[in-house]
């Protein structure tokens, strides 16, 4: 077998997404997830430019010869750009093998290991009665785990917590609980660790109060806490039985997750913003983390993810993989198939497509009782519809950014 068509479909049904189909010269077509968010428009020239006409006349089938020569070749390694690429053809080449076997993809990683993948979705409110209502939505959609995101008092825009739900002030237009915003700018939010670390352990009291003990819940710190917050964050949240705090400090620091380990015992996960196993390998040798955060998307491809969770699984660290909606339905869908298949996995994030998203890319994974599985078709799952794609054309967006009372900028 052959590729003999390289392309990359760039939409925006409800966010923007990019997408690499690969066709063969057997009538074989894998599609393959390269959205970056905010910085969509880079991949698509890593792929187009510099990807594309490498891989004309290859043999799909040979992936991790593929997976060798795109990392290698480039000299220049690792970054969200280039991993995001390598990725998309990683992914695709999977779908293709899966489709040529006439299986999903996740028998050829091995085969189920469990009969779904438990998803976290994301409750948020700018007060606690908002929180409630949220929480009490995503049990009635069958979440059995989430994660709690609120406003906090004195901050009139925070991470997490839809526009609609937050005061005045917030520039661009919020896709539900989602930080992208598709407008020339980025739009700009406060901050306040002081003010957030005397809120947060009110907020998880109340909601144990009012949900009961057994209820997964999950916080997320976004990068924004010095090592010593960090740990009297998850100190002061002990008593709450968390799931996860995750991504407590900057990422780039692997160091200071020693420090944080020192003083909690609540588990921690991080890595959405890493991109190789190099990130990781303090985190995981030194086991200063629970679960693994890295998305297919941005991390390579189900090859090297596959490769850092089965090091992962020597230390009792299981998956958390990233999965908001800048990840597109393809990658949630191989997200969901090495979910299935590795015996390490943890919990799936899981936020909701929008229905322009889910007439563009046709997907066959179900959602029942908690847990996500990717389906029996043959590959991935996930077709592009291209007609539905060229309905709506890529649309600048920008993530937000952060600053304190006094103007320093701070990380979002
Ligand atoms: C997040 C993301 O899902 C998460 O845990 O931290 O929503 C993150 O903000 C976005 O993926 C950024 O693109
Ligand atoms: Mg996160």
């Amino acid at each position: 077998m052959k590729i003999t068509q390289v392309e990359v479909i760039v939409t925006s049904p409800d966010r923007n997404f990019v997408t690499l189909k690969i066709t063969t010269d057997e009538g074989h077509t894998g599609l393959g997830d390269a959205t970056l968010n905010g910085r969509e428009l880079a991949v698509v020239s890593y792929l187009k430019d510099h990807v594309a006409p490498l891989l004309i006349g290859k043999d799909p089938h040979r992936i991790e010869d593929a997976w060798q020569f795109l990392y290698r070749s480039a000299y220049w390694r690792r970054g969200p750009v280039t991993m995001a690429a390598i990725a998309a053809v990683d992914v695709a080449l999977w779908d293709i093998k899966a489709k040529a076997a006439n299986m999903p993809l996740y028998q050829l990683l091995g085969g189920a290991s469990r009969t779904g993948c438990l998803a976290y979705g994301h409750a948020s409110g700018k007060d606690l009665p908002e929180l409630f209502d949220s929480v009490r939505q995503h049990l009635d959609q069958g979440y059995g785990a989430i994660r709690i995101q609120t406003g906090v008092p004195g901050l009139k825009a925070i991470y997490g917590v839809a526009s609609n739900t937050v005061a005045s002030g917030n520039v661009g237009k919020r896709y539900d609980h989602e930080p992208a915003q598709r407008a020339p700018l980025p739009a700009e939010e406060d901050w306040d660790t002081r003010a957030y670390l005397r809120h947060i352990p009110g907020v998880f009291e109340a909601v144990r109060a009012e949900f009961g003990p057994e209820l997964p819940l999950l916080h997320d710190g976004h990068h924004r806490m010095t090592p010593i917050q960090a740990a009297k964050l998850g100190k002061s949240l002990e008593p709450f039985d968390m799931f996860w705090l995750e991504d407590c400090t900057p990422a780039e620091n692997q160091e200071a997750l020693r420090l944080v380990r020192r003083h909690t015992i609540t588990p921690l996960a991080i890595g959405e913003v890493f991109n190789t196993v190099w990130d990781y390998q303090t985190l995981i040798q030194e086991q200063l983390i629970d679960f693994v955060r890295s998305a297919v998307t941005h991390t390579g491809g189900i090859s090297p993810m596959k490769k850092l969770m089965d090091f992962a699984a020597q230390y009792q660290i299981k998956s958390g993989i990233h999965g908001p909606t800048d990840i597109s339905p393809v990658g949630m869908a191989a997200a969901m198939h090495l979910g299935l298949a590795i015996h390490n996995f943890g919990i799936q994030e899981y936020m909701k497509h929008g229905e322009a998203t889910n007439r563009v890319f046709e997907q066959s994974f179900t959602f029942n009782n908690g847990l996500l599985h990717p389906g029996e078709k043959p590959g991935i799952g996930v077709e592009l519809n291209i007609d539905e794609a060229g309905k709506y054309p890529y649309q600048t967006a920008y993530l937000p950014f952060n600053r304190l009372a006094d103007g320093t900028v701070h990380d979002w």
